[in-house]
């Protein structure tokens, strides 16, 4: 090297025998799986079970995202987000198309009545199951959304 540069190369007696280097490897690797196994666990309030988000968007008026799948307990949070009026609806007698309103046996109907853009609408599902909703002024433009719901 040059004068004035800064001399990196690993000197001789700072070399590592093969085995200590795979050691060392190994053991970083395990540090690594530590450190993301541990950020993987769900806390005492964890992500687990945190509320789902659905959007409710106008062009097209759709559920964003249109099925999700949660756990028995979660709460699910339905935003408008759009500008129109929009609905969170499950009330068989109020769908056009019968298959846009079912609900697992033994389980509750629900409706949020019109919201408002920016109003929230939270539900949380007891009975596991798949639920299928509407918006009652577009289920004919296809706004449905499915929820999924596991013990
Ligand atoms: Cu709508």
């Amino acid at each position: 090297m040059a004068n004035g540069v800064i001399d990196l190369s690993i000197r001789p007696r700072e070399r590592l025998s093969t085995g200590r280097v795979v050691l060392r490897v190994i053991l970083a690797i395990a540090a690594l799986l530590a450190v993301v196994g541990l950020a993987m666990l769900p806390g005492p309030a964890g992500a687990a079970t945190q509320s789902v988000l659905i959007r409710m968007a106008d062009t097209p008026a759709v559920y964003e995202p249109a099925k999700v799948t949660v756990k028995v307990g979660q709460g699910v949070e339905w935003v408008n987000t759009g500008k129109n009026v929009h609905s969170v609806t499950l009330v068989p007698d109020d769908a056009q198309n019968p298959r846009d309103a079912a609900e697992p046996k033994g389980a509750a109907t629900f409706d949020s009545g019109f919201m408002a853009p920016g109003s929230k609408f939270s539900y949380t599902f007891s009975v596991p199951g798949t639920y299928h909703y509407f918006c009652v002024p577009h289920e004919k433009a296809g706004m449905v959304g499915v929820v999924v719901v596991k013990k």
